[in-house]
Order: C-alpha cells, then sequence, then structure tokens
C-alpha cells in the first residue's frame, strides 16, 4: 500500500512499512492508508484511500464518518496508553495539589529566603475525595492508583455510575477521562464548573473542548480553584490568562508521552496498515 504518515512515528516498528511518504497531508491520487495524530481527514483529497491509522485513542478531529460512509476503515490506538496518561493525571494531580511547579518558580526566583514553617501551605491528598468523569480504560488505571494515595474515589461512567452535579460537589479533585463526543463537548460549562468546592483541583488529560475553557479561566483568574491542565480547546493554543496564573499546571498534551507507550502506539499502527495489506481483520477498528 502507498503510506502516507504526518510524521516519522516514534519506534522502529515504523520501519516496517517499508517505503512511507512523510509529511502533511496535501492531496494526493496514489494514498491508500494515511497514518494520523488526530488530524482531520479529507477524503475528497485521497481518491485512493482505504485505510486511515490514527496514532492515538481519541480519534474526535479524524472525521469517522465521513470516512466510514466512504468505506474508508479507520483504526485506533486503545489499551497501551492507559498507563501513561494514568501517570501523567496523577503528575498534575500532586503537583496542582502540592504547588510543585509554583514553590520551583519560587526557588528559581531567589524568593526563598527563609522557612516557610508558617506558609505555603497546601491541602492534604490522604483522604480526600478523588471525583473520576469517565470511569473507562485510563479512568480505571488512574483509579486504582488513587488506592495507594488513600482517596475516597466517586466516579460517572458512559452508563452508570452517579451523577456528574454530584460528583463535582462532592469531590476534592476532579479528573476527566471521557472521550470528545458530541454529549460530551462543553460537559464541565460554567455552570458545572461553579459546582466544584472551593480550593478543588481540576485535572483534564482527555480533551480541551469537554470543559468551556473561558469558564475554566474565569474560575482560575479568581482564584477559587486550583486545576492540572495538558489537553486545551484550541491547541497549541495556550489561553494568555492562564500562563501567568500559580494555581495552574500547564503541560503540551503529554498524556501518553513515554517512549515505551508511543513505540507501543506506533506498533499497532504499524500492524493494522500490515493486517490490511494481507486481508487481515484490523486489530483496533473504531467501529461507529
Ligand atoms: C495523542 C491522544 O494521540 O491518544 C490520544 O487520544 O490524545 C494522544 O495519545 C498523541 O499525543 C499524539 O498527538
Amino acid at each position: 500500500m502507498k503510506v502516507l504518515a504526518t510524521r516519522r512515528y516514534p519506534g522502529p516498528a515504523f520501519d516496517e512499512l517499508g517505503d512511507v511518504a512523510v509529511g502533511p497531508l496535501q492531496p494526493r491520487d496514489d494514498v491508500e492508508a494515511l497514518l494520523v495524530a488526530n488530524e482531520p481527514v479529507d477524503a475528497s483529497e485521497f481518491p485512493a484511500l482505504r485505510l486511515v491509522a490514527n496514532f492515538g485513542v481519541g480519534y474526535d478531529r479524524i472525521g469517522v464518518e465521513a470516512l466510514t460512509e466512504r468505506g474508508i476503515a479507520v483504526t485506533n490506538t486503545p489499551g497501551v496508553l492507559d498507563a501513561a496518561t494514568a501517570d501523567l493525571t496523577w503528575a498534575l494531580i500532586l503537583a496542582a495539589r502540592r504547588r510543585v511547579v509554583e514553590g520551583d518558580a519560587r526557588v528559581r526566583a531567589g524568593e526563598w529566603t527563609g522557612s516557610w514553617a508558617d506558609g505555603f501551605l497546601a491541602e492534604e491528598l490522604s483522604g480526600s475525595t478523588l471525583g473520576i468523569v469517565g470511569l473507562g480504560r485510563i479512568g480505571s488505571a488512574v483509579a486504582r492508583r488513587a488506592e495507594g494515595f488513600e482517596l475516597r474515589v466517586l466516579s460517572t461512567r458512559r452508563s452508570g455510575g452517579m451523577a456528574l452535579d454530584e460528583l463535582l460537589a462532592e469531590s476534592d479533585i476532579v479528573t476527566i477521562h471521557a472521550p470528545l463526543t458530541a454529549e460530551t463537548q462543553g460537559l464541565l460549562d460554567a455552570r458545572r464548573l461553579s459546582l466544584l468546592r472551593d480550593g478543588a483541583c481540576l485535572v483534564n488529560t482527555a480533551r480541551g473542548e469537554i470543559v468551556d475553557e473561558d469558564a475554566l479561566v474565569r474560575e482560575l483568574v479568581a482564584g477559587r480553584i486550583r486545576a492540572g491542565v495538558d489537553v486545551f480547546a484550541h491547541e497549541p493554543h495556550v489561553p494568555d490568562a492562564l500562563v501567568s496564573l500559580p494555581n495552574v499546571v500547564l503541560t503540551p498534551h503529554l498524556g501518553s508521552a513515554t517512549r515505551q507507550t508511543r513505540e507501543a502506539m506506533t506498533r499497532i499502527v504499524v500492524d493494522n496498515v500490515l493486517a490490511y495489506e494481507r486481508g487481515e481483520a484490523l486489530l483496533t477498528p473504531v467501529e461507529t
């Protein structure tokens, strides 16, 4: 198959594809398989296209329905990034809750000039309540890690679980692990964000669009809550207002960014392409 990849995806498996074109999604008649990282695909620009293999579990930007209608198969990389994303979630929970980045900045600025025995206090982690919005594969990995920190865990899930409003009002820390869909877009709107407890901590390693970003900025500017944010509504744009705030920790969409996980993602992407070429069943097809 003639393959176009939007970048050289990490790890040795990539080389098994042989002669791959690497570059942006520009119209081409010959391309039969696209390797993308959630970039929108316009099938009319690739008349020979038969397969889109996404490097990532979330495929919200690709336009899966339009592709499926044209008989183009789509695959993703579920499972292999659960641990890495759960670990980054905990890094953000710990950093935001214990003011780690703020402390680092104060040390670097030469502002640590005496004992802070009487200041720079944060809220204890152990004994607090963690609310997981979306108890799927990644949410469950976050929940397993919560046991070690002795947290009480609440959760919502696609079907079942508790009501979201109740979870928001009862949690000290809220972390989002839902896919971006029509139902979850703007799920944490201004009203729901206002339900968060004073001093609560909100962490998002899922998708920026699940939270009303302007409303989140307002809550953070008001200093009412803390946050750890890995994903944004218009990546790589980060709202200016967030950059100078001490009560938010910002990372550049790093959830799956460990060498081991990214290489495992490439392995799945490549195995899907090879399976398609051999006429075998796809490993991880996206079903619509
Ligand atoms: C990205 C992700 O795909 O899996 C997902 O849904 O968002 C990530 O793994 C990855 O960061 C490459 O952009």
